[in-house]
């Protein structure tokens, strides 16, 4: 697959995977995503590589959310699909067999807030910013956000994030656990690999063993990202979200209806 979207650099064992489109703060659109997709399944060579880092372009964001200029006029079934897709790939990365380490050098909102808690470890520069804004589009989190947010910050800060769209920076993130480490953003890199190469001593075995397993803690039958994608299909077709989407890009502040 010809990747447009995303930088692949491979040193010393690990992978750095630049998300690559500074001009829209490296927002996920549906080619980008599925080139991270593609990363996952077929396009690394896990065997070769002892960690994988992913990163965003420039010094200003990790990821600022899915590409909101690609969410007007989405019926409820394309949400819905949408969704899924995400849902699927960022599973990939969480159950991928080698650690997945997000460095996180700015605004990490949205999908790009969802991507980097798929990840195994987080690793933040100063001046990072955390947060799960869909509401503020009428929206709601659809790559996992609903689910795995919780997983880390727990119910009551979880829910005052998804509520309030509120961002936490890098201090309150490692203070909530969502993070492991901050340093200044020349040093990320650097600590996202010291981080790989200190695991690479490890078993192997025993690392992929105990990814699964501790992803198996969090897998319930009554499935909350079954019900997020068929909840992101609803809100996505809703005059609600037409309303908070068009505002964004016309650049005034949403208006809501009771
Ligand atoms: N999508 C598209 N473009 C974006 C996005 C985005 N998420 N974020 C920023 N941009 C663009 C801006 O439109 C702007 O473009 P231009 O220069 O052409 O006007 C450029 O990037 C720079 O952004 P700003 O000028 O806004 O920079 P500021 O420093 O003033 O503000 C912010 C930075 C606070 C990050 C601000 O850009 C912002 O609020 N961005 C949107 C954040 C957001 O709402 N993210 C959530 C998106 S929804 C989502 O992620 C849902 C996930 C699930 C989807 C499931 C199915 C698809």
């Amino acid at each position: 697959m010809n990747l447009e979207n995303i930088l692949v650099d491979i040193e010393d064992g690990i992978a750095v995977l630049t998300i690559n489109r500074p001009k829209a703060l490296n927002a996920i659109n549906d080619q980008l995503m599925s080139e991270v997709g593609h990363l996952f399944s077929e396009g690394l060579d896990f065997k070769s590589l002892n960690g994988v880092i992913i990163t965003g372009a420039g010094e200003k964001a990790f990821i600022a959310g899915a590409d909101i200029t690609e969410l007007q006029n989405l019926s409820t079934e394309e949400g819905y699909k949408l969704s899924k897709k995400g849902h699927d790939i960022f599973d990939s990365i969480e159950s991928c067999t080698i650690p997945v380490l997000a460095a996180v050098n700015g605004f990490c909102l949205g999908g790009g807030n969802e991507l980097a808690m798929s990840c195994h470890i987080r690793i933040a520069s100063k001046n990072a910013k955390f947060g799960q804004p869909e509401v503020n589009l009428g929206l709601i989190p659809g790559y996992g956000g609903t689910q795995r947010l919780i997983q880390y910050l727990g119910k009551g800060k979880g829910m005052d994030l998804l509520l309030t769209g509120d961002m936490i920076n890098a201090d309150e993130a490692l203070h909530y656990g969502l993070v492991v480490e901050v340093v200044e953003q020349s040093e990320l890199i650097d600590a996202a690999k010291k981080k790989i190469k200190k695991i690479a001593k490890k078993g192997p075995a025993a690392i992929a063993k105990t990814i699964q397993l501790v992803n198996a803690y969090f897998d319930k039958s009554a499935n909350g990202f079954v019900k997020e994608a068929y909840g992101f299909g609803d809100a996505i077709g809703s005059d609600e979200s037409t309303e908070g989407v068009s505002a964004f890009l016309e650049k005034r502040k949403a208006e809501f209806k009771k």
